[in-house]
Formats: C-alpha cells, structure tokens, sequence
C-alpha cells in the first residue's frame, strides 16, 4: 500500500493555521532554555532536511548508515530566532510535499527493507504501526516527530498570546 502517513494533509492544515500568527508572538520563548514557535519550526525545517537525505540515500545506496544530527545546534547556528516566521513556514510547507511525494512514491519493497538504525535513534512515539527498523518505521516516525512538534508550537503561541 502507497502512503505518505497523512503528511500532505496534516501540512496544508497546520500552514493554513499557523499563517496568521504574528511575527513577535513567533518570537516568544515560553521559558528562557525553550524554544520559540520559530525555532520548533526551524528544528521541523532541519528534521526534513536531514530525513530528505536519508529516506533518498536508503533506496539506492548500498551499506546506507544513518546519522545523527545536534538539534540545538542546528537550530542557534542558522538564527531561527530572527527569521520571518511566514518565511519559515513556507519552507516547512514545500519541503514537507516533497517529502509527502518521496513517501508515497516509495514502493513497498524498499519501506520493507530494514537499515541500520543506531542504537542513539528513539523512536517518537511508542505507537507506530511500522516493523521496527525498516524505511517504513523511520517515514512513519518522521511524522509522528513533527506532529509532537507542531502541539509544542501551539502550546509555545498559546502561552505567547495571553
Ligand atoms: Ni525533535
């Protein structure tokens, strides 16, 4: 069966209600080590950017090794904090159809096909219908990461906005 767990849909939904928020209460860290709904955002942009690499690199090179990447690193080097928010989020938004595209084009052999995972790598949620280890579990975690991700930015605005 061709899927793409939902990720078309649950990014159309999420852009059409994330684009009116204002650029300040983007801005807001709801504490002074949290992020702000511009860097979960930003951390989404670097979860797609390095799973594009990997969910490409499985189908077609031999030996694949997955690896891992520094989330607050990656967030404080690229200054997501002082981004436009509405900039953010159409890049979120086009590289997630990407993704959505690349998932559902991806035919059930290859997310049957089990890689290396690292034992650093957990899981999202404990939930997740895919056989552990295969292209298909770490597709369907990818969504699921970026759905814990996206009640984190609401939960981020709500408190911004009081
Ligand atoms: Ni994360």
């Amino acid at each position: 069966m061709r899927t793409d767990y939902n990720l078309r849909e649950i990014t159309l939904q999420a852009f059409e209600e994330l684009l009116m928020v204002d650029d300040k209460d983007a801005a807001v860290k709801p504490a002074p080590n949290k992020w702000s709904a511009k860097e979960i955002l930003g951390h989404l942009i670097d979860s797609a950017s390095n799973n594009h690499g990997r969910f490409v690199r499985a189908q077609h090179e031999e030996e694949f090794q997955i690896l891992g990447y520094q989330q607050n690193e990656w967030v404080n080097i690229q200054g997501y904090q002082d981004q436009e928010w509405q900039d953010l989020l159409i890049m979120w938004r086009q590289f997630n159809l990407l993704l959505s595209n690349l998932m559902f084009n991806t035919p059930p052999s290859f997310r049957e096909q089990k890689l290396s995972i690292p034992d650093s790598f957990l899981p999202s949620g404990p939930d997740l219908k895919e056989e552990p280890g295969t292209l298909g579990y770490l597709m369907e975690d990818y969504v699921v990461h970026l759905k814990k991700h996206l009640g984190q930015i609401r939960v981020a605005l709500s408190s911004a906005t009081e």
